[in-house]
């Protein structure tokens, strides 16, 4: 790894909701074939060249805003229905988004907000834990919805930032895997862009909820800033 790069290449890995709930067979929002990934993932993880290996777990409170059987019917049907959300930034509250709703999903400490077995977990040395704060979403492990970076608004974690802690660390690249595609590892893998970092994303490293969508998502990808890559040219 980067022999393709000019000037400083200091890379971390960033491997996104490798969580129960995201796959087959019991997962509550399972991604199709969403463990299938865990053999190249577990590959990347073991790469000397990484100077931070990051795991991002969706953690959310029961009542999180996102969870459809939260809301009243007739709009909270899981993957179809959207509410309004508020920006919950002091002074934001005017600011609103359109908020998808999901089936309940990696509520904190469950077994469905587990990593997964087979991800070779004692290789990661930062876990990083979103969605905790209950009125707002956080597809990525950067910001939130809104694009708030406060982990005192967020909540993203216990006194800890993902950026300070990669720029403490030099990182000038990010490699961003995991579930799901066309949600969470977007998010991250854009918001690092807006973060300063060059941010690539390995396509055989993730999996979609709507996989016919992923030439979409690419290109809004793309758009974005964020490299599409295979594992091969990482
Ligand atoms: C995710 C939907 C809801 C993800 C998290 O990890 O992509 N998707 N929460
Ligand atoms: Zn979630």
């Amino acid at each position: 790894m980067g022999s393709i790069h000019g000037g400083a290449f200091v890379p971390a890995l960033i491997v996104v909701d490798m969580q129960e709930d995201f796959c087959p067979p019991t997962g509550s929002l399972a991604v199709q074939d969403g463990r299938t990934i865990a053999p190249l993932i577990n590959t990347l993880l073991a790469q000397p060249g990484f100077v931070a290996r990051v795991a991002t777990l969706d953690w959310h409170p029961t009542d999180h805003i996102s969870f459809a059987s939260n809301h009243p019917a007739p709009n909270n049907k899981p993957f179809e229905s959207f509410i309004e959300m508020q920006n919950p930034a002091p002074g934001k509250e005017t600011e609103i988004k359109l908020q998808q709703l999901w089936p309940v999903h990696c509520v904190a400490d469950s077994p469905g907000a587990a990593i997964i077995p087979e991800i070779e977990s004692n290789r990661v040395d930062l876990l990083v834990y979103k969605g905790k704060h209950s009125q707002v979403e956080m597809y990525s492990a950067i910001a939130d919805a809104f694009g708030n970076l406060d982990p005192a608004v967020t909540a993203q974690s216990v006194n800890m930032d993902l950026i300070s802690a990669l720029r403490a660390k030099g990182v000038t690249d990010v490699f961003v895997v995991g579930l799901a595609g066309d949600y969470c590892v977007k998010c991250t893998a854009v918001d690092a862009v807006k973060a300063g970092f060059r941010s690539w994303l390995i396509e055989e490293g993730t999996k979609c909820v709507v996989p016919a969508g992923w030439d979409t998502v690419k290109e809004e990808l793309r758009a974005a800033g964020v490299s599409v890559i295979h594992a091969d040219d990482a």
